[in-house]
């Protein structure tokens, strides 16, 4: 019998995480000194720590709740499943309905001729299902060379082998070997950080003409795909120049490369599109999609695959790939009941007509603070660059990261949950948030903004 329960004293809880439970992308000692926050339930946009604090989530859990938490629809829709098929396998030529209805309901949802579905247990591993399926797509198609994929810097695609290469984190290349051969990164289009003297329009189509310069280098016969995020989340909320995104799509028309759009982050309505790729106009090979999905409630992802792209890997026999929790029967029936919510609420409308320009008015006068040199919102996805000198776009010369470190703490003694990223702070909340929920958070972002200001004043970092 489990006897650990919400009611147990908070240190208790802690030393008993500390003793026994590994987190992920955490400095282990160092959060077992000081004990982790035990978030214990959640409504709408707000989460509950076991100390009875509300906090506002200015993350959707981790880019993911787009529905916001406590719908009864979804546990309903788990318990229903559960109870009536828990599991079974699509390997061997079985099916079963939550997954025939989510393949269906997302071949028609995604844009243009993504009409077949592949599904995985969440972002990393549908990533990778990528790689494979763009090696073997184009080995099917008799040239077994076309395999190198061309990722980005300061991109994210998971942490697996595989999606851990395709994205271009630092920390994450330092640690287990990767990338693993066969994947180049080129340059990102953060104008803030590396645009110079440059106007952020032509940093936009200089950084997607880094694309071509990278496949004549490589050799377009080696190059099977390049694979981007439409906006960067994990790298700090880049948000492209909208020279980019025309430019890359140019490119890969006119070169022989499948384009994988990773929509984990974006998809379900984050940018105020169903897809990122409706936002800017892309037309991709292969999408990504996680997160949103199921707003978190139930593990899943998924590679939505053009008419194409699977006619090709059809045709070619076995391919040899899968998860046990490829198509999970629970997770299908949550994502199918979180689509509906989604849909019939009509979030999206309330990221790109209703919330989301005010919150777009306010977050964007996040800039008129001291600290902050840029502030950039496109629909829930929004970031603030905290700089020493707004016209230089100066970083600190503390580590990078210390300040945004700094930051966090104070959202987080202010029961706000923002991330930083480096210096940059940033918010992903949750696609039901309201204009009352706005006026909270721009109150307590700035209150946190002001009190860090005060602190690297205090610690002599404000250069
Ligand atoms: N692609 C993108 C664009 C993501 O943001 C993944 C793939 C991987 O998904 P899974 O489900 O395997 O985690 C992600 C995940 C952060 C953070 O700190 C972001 C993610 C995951 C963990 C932390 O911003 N994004």
């Amino acid at each position: 019998m489990n006897m650990i329960t919400n009611h147990l004293p908070t240190a208790e809880l802690q030393a008993l995480d500390a003793a026994h439970h590994m987190h992920p992308f955490t400095a282990g000692a160092e959060l077992a000194a000081k004990g982790a926050r035990v978030i214990t339930r959640a409504k709408g946009v707000w989460i509950t720590d076991s100390e009875g604090e509300e906090i506002l989530d200015a993350m959707a859990g981790l880019w993911c709740v787009n529905i916001g938490y406590g719908r009864e629809e979804l546990a309903e829709a788990a318990a229903r499943q559960m109870r009536e098929l828990p599991f079974y396998n699509t390997f061997f030529q079985t099916t079963h309905v939550p997954a025939i209805a989510l393949a269906q309901r997302l071949a028609e949802m995604a844009p243009g001729d993504l009409n077949h579905v592949f599904f995985a247990s969440g972002g990393s591993d549908a990533n990778d299902t990528n790689l494979r399926l763009v090696r073997h797509y184009w080995a099917s198609k008799g040239k077994p060379e076309k395999s190198i994929v061309i990722g980005r810097k300061n991109g994210y695609h998971g942490s697996s082998m595989g999606s851990g290469s395709m994205g271009g984190m630092k920390g994450i290349h330092a640690q287990g070997g990767l990338p693993i051969p066969g994947i180049v990164h080129i340059n990102q289009p953060d104008w803030w950080s590396e645009g110079g003297d440059m106007t952020p329009e032509d940093f936009g189509l200089a950084r997607a003409r880094e694309l071509e310069d990278k496949i004549a280098e490589l050799g377009e016969d080696r190059v099977a795909a390049f694979i981007a995020e439409p906006i960067q989340g994990a790298g700090g909320v880049i948000v492209p120049p909208s020279t980019y995104w025309p430019e890359i799509q140019r490119i890969c028309d006119e070169h022989e490369i499948l384009l994988i759009a990773d929509e984990v982050i974006c998809g379900f309505g984050r940018t105020g599109s169903m897809f990122g790729t409706q936002t800017y106009q892309i037309r991709p090979d292969i999408m990504t999609v996680a997160k949103g999905l199921s707003s978190g409630y139930a593990p899943i992802g998924a590679s939505i695959v053009s008419d194409e792209v699977a006619r090709t890997i059809d045709e070619a026999g076995e391919f040899a790939h899968g998860y046990t929790y490829s198509g999970h029967p629970v997770s299908c029936a949550v994502a199918l009941a979180n689509l509906d919510i989604l849909v019939g609420e009509d979030l999206v409308g309330n990221v790109a007509d209703r919330t989301g320009p005010y919150l777009k008015e306010k977050w964007e006068q996040l800039v008129d603070h001291p600290l902050v040199g840029e502030a950039k919102i496109k629909g829930f996805m929004a970031s603030v660059a905290m700089t020493p000198d707004k016209a230089a776009r100066a970083p600190f010369l503390a580590s990078k990261g210390t300040v945004g470190a700094i930051a966090r703490g104070h959202c987080f003694d202010g029961n706000l949950i923002m991330r930083h990223v480096g210096d940059r702070m940033i918010i992903s909340p949750p696609l039901t948030l309201s204009k009352p929920e706005v006026d909270v958070l721009i109150e307590r972002a700035v209150r946190a903004l002001d009190l860090t200001l005060a602190e690297i004043k205090d610690k002599g970092l404000y250069r």
